[in-house]
């Protein structure tokens, strides 16, 4: 079980999806998470290695952009 809605998902996904296209992008993902780990102090290093991690394990079809059913996929996978 998901304590995350569909809607809250959909809400996350649109953050990360800046030109609203329906994919979330890697340039996307990292505008997204740099300014974060920037915030807590991640050197850019780390930061890049674990975007490109993440990237792995969100884009299952190595389609070099993550759908929402990729997003969804892996926020409720446990
Ligand atoms: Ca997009």
């Amino acid at each position: 079980m998901s304590s995350l809605s569909d809607e809250q998902l959909k809400k996350e996904f649109l953050r990360m999806d800046k030109d609203n296209d329906g994919s979330i992008t890697i340039d996307e993902l990292k505008n997204y998470y740099k300014p974060m780990q920037e915030m807590i102090g991640v050197s850019p290093q780390m930061a890049e290695q674990e975007i490109q991690g993440l990237i792995k394990r969100l884009d299952v079809d190595n389609s070099g952009t993550i759908s929402f059913e990729e997003f969804k996929l892996f926020c409720t996978r446990r």
